[in-house]
């Protein structure tokens, strides 16, 4: 028996010891004994994914009072998470960055010996008298070229029972795998909760990224997005996997889009920063779902093949409606495995802002007993529910999950689209006119406004690389490079998109799009993928041309498409563009000292063929004046 098994003998149960010693791998115990005594826990449990180990996992966050069972429906449950602890933490989540090591500017970071004194020293004893429960995961389907696999230490049986949601179980791959040290691991602790177990030190909220360790710390805090360990803590160590063996880890969804005749599907990846309309893309009526948050793509015989890394979704239930969002809303409606986090519960029902129907004036939420009216200690009225309020569901509980789901090959993708919250510029769909014009003026350039989905003020602007802003773990630049060589080597690249659904128009400051007419830019990708469709060129991409659009609002969505719509949401607005360029700029040349040279290439490019149309056209520039330079 290895020393560090033997270490842990003292804290398991004679059935856990045998979980847990028939991962035959020393760097496993390893990693278990030393956060064990770091942490102190009471007691250790191994999960093993066994039917009867994951009931107890859910059974326990019950028990605990993690989550709550007080809503009527079989399997639902809801966990609260406190008022400064509702979305990831940007300000608290920093990169370990070993002396002499350069980063990005514009990446939170700080000295990794400092950082680990500090985490270390938070994170001392903070599991006494609790149990500490061990996660196997596999992230991406199991026995493939894609597989990572990852370990979990933490106190929180809420963070457990959603991992059993939202990934693939782990524990027979880790058994197969013997002894190997390639895992990621996580460290995570919600710290010391209130009488509702909620975690109440905040002010020690700490999420700190060692990739020199693969090891991920996380302290003080319960939101998924900073506790979930295989969400997106592990994706930032994923992110410098890939890039040093040459393949990509996104913030993508993946979908199929069918083809006219119903039959024919086309895989589709789609980054968009968070609460930008990436799950419900991803859930379009009659499309099929296979992820809406984290990709893993590779190059297999020349083609883009693409994975989810998760199995389930972790969504934003506000606005979820029953009519346009029929798919998620009976999932949510209906007896199932389902946690929903930060809603208002009344009677025994959820109810989220935006759900279409009338909110009680009192019930239960985050901030406890709630009454219409109630105010923080800011002063602030507390609404109903919160506007990062989600829920967690497995995606094999949707009618439309896309069966290849599980496939170790992954899915080969058509296209790519990339899509901010842009107001003023960009149009509604574009394609690149090739990859590198795609993965740089759509991609890198991507622009957006932050969200709820983080903590802070919503609605500022600002450069979001590829969406992945939050999350890149290496220097900027080398993360543009990557995409660009990836696009490359590839015999048959993916067409690149793209899309804003959020457009405004100038005058009256109106969104100029339905959140429905998304299914109208995929469908038409779909069709240019596959040479079905026209298009006309202008100086930021090759845009629809009116017909084909008109002809699919009708077969869609069974609505009449205006040339007067088509003509406000398709104008090129040249001094809107140009800004954008020169913000993109400046932001890189502020925060990026690597930038590939083809990165300013491609945006000086983009400019002159802005200022060209401009001399010749104006400001504002109608696509028919595009169309007929075409003819
Ligand atoms: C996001 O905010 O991008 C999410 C939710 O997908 S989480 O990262 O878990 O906060
Ligand atoms: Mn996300």
């Amino acid at each position: 028996m290895n020393p560090y098994l033997e270490a842990l003998q003292q804290k398991l149960s004679p059935s856990d010891f045998k979980k847990l010693a028939a991962i035959d791998n020393p760097n496993v115990h390893e990693f278990i004994a030393k956060e064990s005594d770091l942490c102190h826990p009471e007691k250790i449990f191994i999960c093993s994914d066994s039917a009867e180990d994951i009931a107890y996992v859910r059974k326990m966050a019950i028990s605990t009072g993690e989550e709550k069972a007080v809503l009527t429906m079989e399997g639902h449950t809801v966990h609260f998470d406190g008022e400064q602890d509702q979305g990831r933490d940007r300000a608290n989540t920093k990169y370990l960055i070993p002396k002499g090591v350069a980063f990005s500017k514009a990446l939170n970071q700080m000295d990794r010996q400092e950082g680990l004194a500090e985490v270390r020293g938070l994170m001392h004893g903070i599991m006494a008298g609790k149990t500490m429960i061990v996660r196997f995961i596999v992230l991406g389907p199991a026995n493939s070229v894609f597989s990572i696999l990852g370990v979990q230490c933490t106190d929180s049986w809420y963070v457990s029972h959603s991992e059993d949601l939202l990934y693939r179980a782990g524990y027979d791959q880790f058994v197969k795998a013997g002894p190997r040290s390639d895992f990621l691991r996580v460290i995570h602790s919600a710290g010391n909760l209130n009488g509702d177990m909620v975690s109440v030190d905040y002010p020690k909220k700490r999420i700190y990224i060692d990739h020199m360790d693969n090891t991920i710390y996380s302290v003080n805090t319960q939101y998924a997005g900073n506790s979930v360990g295989f969400k997106k803590l592990a994706f930032r160590l994923a992110i410098r996997k890939a890039s040093s063996e040459g393949w990509l880890a996104e913030h993508m969804l993946l979908m199929g889009v069918f083809g006219p005749d119903g039959k024919r599907k086309t895989y589709f990846a789609g980054a968009f920063p968070s609460a930008c309309g990436k799950t419900s893309t991803a859930m379009l009526p009659g499309e099929t779902i296979l992820g809406d948050d984290i990709a893993y793509i590779r190059d297999i015989n020349s083609t883009a093949r693409a994975v989810n890394v998760e199995s389930g979704i972790f969504g934003i239930i506000q606005d979820v409606k029953a009519k346009d969002d029929a798919l998620i809303w009976k999932v949510l409606t209906s007896p199932g495995e389902i946690i929903f986090s930060n809603i208002l519960v009344k009677d025994g029902k959820p109810y989220w802002l935006g759900m279409g129907e009338e909110l009680p004036k009192e019930g239960i939420n985050h901030s406890g007993v709630w009454y219409e009216g109630k105010k923080d200690e800011n002063g602030a009225e507390i609404p109903a529910a919160h506007k990062n309020a989600r829920y967690a569901v497995a995606l094999k509980a949707l009618d439309n999950c896309d069966p290849e789901l599980n496939n170790p090959a992954g899915v080969e993708l058509g296209g790519i689209m990339y899509g901010g919250r842009d107001a003023k510029a960009y149009v509604p769909v574009q394609q690149s006119f090739n990859w590198e014009h795609g993965i740089i003026a759509y991609g890198a350039s991507l622009e957006t406004e932050t969200t709820f989905a983080t903590i802070g003020k919503e609605g500022v602007p600002e450069i979001n690389m590829m969406s992945l802003q939050d999350f890149i773990s290496i220097p900027m630049g080398k993360n543009v490079n990557n995409n660009l060589e990836f696009g490359r080597k590839l015999k048959k690249q993916p067409l690149v998109f793209g899309v804003n659904y959020f457009l405004r128009d100038l005058n009256t400051n109106k969104y100029l799009n339905t959140p429905q007419d998304k299914h109208i830019w995929v469908k038409w990708m779909e069709l240019r993928v596959h040479g079905e469709a026209g298009a006309i060129e202008t100086p930021t991409g090759y845009i629809p041309k009116y017909e084909d659009l008109k002809k699919l609002f009708k077969a869609v969505l069974k609505r009449d498409y205006s040339k007067e719509d088509y003509i406000k949401q398709f104008t090129i607005r040249v001094p809107e563009n140009l800004g954008k360029i020169e913000r993109v700029s400046r932001f890189y040349q502020e925060n990026v000292t690597d930038a590939p040279l083809d990165f300013y290439g491609a945006l000086y490019m983009q400019r002159q063929k802005l200022l060209k149309a401009q001399a010749k056209y104006g400001d504002y520039i109608s696509p028919e004046c595009f169309a007929k330079e075409g003819e």
